[in-house]
């Protein structure tokens, strides 16, 4: 499913004259954008929205989507959480292109992707994690499931909104022993579209590699993540003596994520940021604000 359509391809599918589109545009019954060149395009959720409100039948949309009436008029109307069950179904049986085709319909629905990942994504992580920890789940389908989203998130890396270049560098690295990489994957990607450069080293990333990045590629901002801290002791002092030394003499600041970093290592990490939200990064990852601080 593409995420915004041109004039022709929308007429094709809605079986009209392209003039019927302009006029449905013109009098304000169908949003679309314009591109720098003045060409209209019609993202899909306008799409949706222009389908349900005039009842009308589209099998082309209705193929691609895959879902039920009732469905479709919640993620029309932007209510992204009634594709969780689906998703995590899709997730289970490592279904990657159904992960891929229900993340593409969330992103549709809610352009902002910081929501996506915390409203569609982590629900059904959480739910898998919860079910394992019960004895419900076998631990294959906790790595099918990471797997499916790992490939979906790569693949929808091309179709998404880049922002222009912002100057910015962001280093994205698990410490030592921890695997969890996949909420430092989402912020990857959605400083990506925010226009930074990133580099991602990705899980069990030793300090003194970490340290040796950080020397060579001067980042604006390094980001981690803690789910699992084998050696809390290590992983505090590394923090604080190896990785915030070396960020500070270049200027850079430190990100680090997690459930309940706040409230356990506020005062005892010298991080800049300890978010318990990925909906933080709106704030860490705005780089006029962090150019306003370093000013
Ligand atoms: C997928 C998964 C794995 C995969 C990881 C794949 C990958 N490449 O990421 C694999 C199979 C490798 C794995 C391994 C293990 N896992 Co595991 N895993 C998970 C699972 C299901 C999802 C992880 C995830 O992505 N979470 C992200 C979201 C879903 O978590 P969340 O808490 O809802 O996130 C919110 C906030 O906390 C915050 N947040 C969380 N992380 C971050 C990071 C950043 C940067 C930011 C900004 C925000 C943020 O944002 C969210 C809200 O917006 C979780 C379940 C869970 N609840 O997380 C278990 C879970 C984390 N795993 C767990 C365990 C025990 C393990 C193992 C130790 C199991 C074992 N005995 O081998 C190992 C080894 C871990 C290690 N040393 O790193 C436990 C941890 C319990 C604990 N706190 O100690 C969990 C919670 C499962 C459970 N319910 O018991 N795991």
């Amino acid at each position: 499913m593409k995420s915004t359509y041109s004039t022709t391809e929308l007429a094709q599918m809605l079986e009209v004259n392209e003039s019927t589109i302009k006029r449905w545009t013109d009098s304000g019954y169908l949003e679309c954008i314009k591109t720098k060149g003045g060409h209209r395009r019609f993202p899909i959720r306008a799409v949706l929205k222009f389908v349900h409100e005039n009842r009308m039948s589209v099998p082309a949309i209705e193929k691609e989507l895959l879902i039920d009436r009732e469905l479709r008029a919640q993620v029309v109307a932007g209510d992204i959480r009634s594709l969780v069950p689906e998703f995590k179904a899709a997730m289970a049986a490592g279904n990657t292109s159904d992960v891929l085709r229900i993340l593409r319909l969330g992103v549709a629905a809610k352009p902002d992707l910081l929501t996506v990942y915390h409203e569609l994504v982590f629900p059904p992580l959480a739910a898998i994690g919860a079910s394992w920890a019960r004895g419900e789940t076998t631990v294959d389908i906790e790595h099918l499931a990471s797997q499916s989203i790992r490939e979906a998130l790569a693949r929808l890396q091309s179709e998404l909104y880049h922002k222009p270049a912002n100057g910015k560098t962001a280093l994205l690295a698990c410490h030592e022993h921890e695997q969890h990489d996949l909420p430092l994957r989402c912020v990857n990607q959605y400083l990506t579209s925010e226009g930074w450069r990133t580099l991602f080293l990705g899980p069990q990333t030793p300090t003194d590699s970490l340290v040796f990045s950080i020397n060579r590629n001067r980042p604006d901002l390094v980001v981690m993540t803690s789910i699992v801290i084998e050696d809390e002791r290590r992983f505090i002092h590394d923090v604080n003596h190896e990785i915030v030394p070396a960020l500070r003499k270049l200027g850079g600041r430190l990100a680090i994520g997690g459930p309940g970093v706040a409230r356990r290592f506020t005062g005892v990490l010298k991080a800049d940021f300890l978010s318990e939200s990925i909906l933080e990064y709106a704030r860490i990852g705005d780089a006029r604000l962090m150019e306003a601080v370093r000013a």
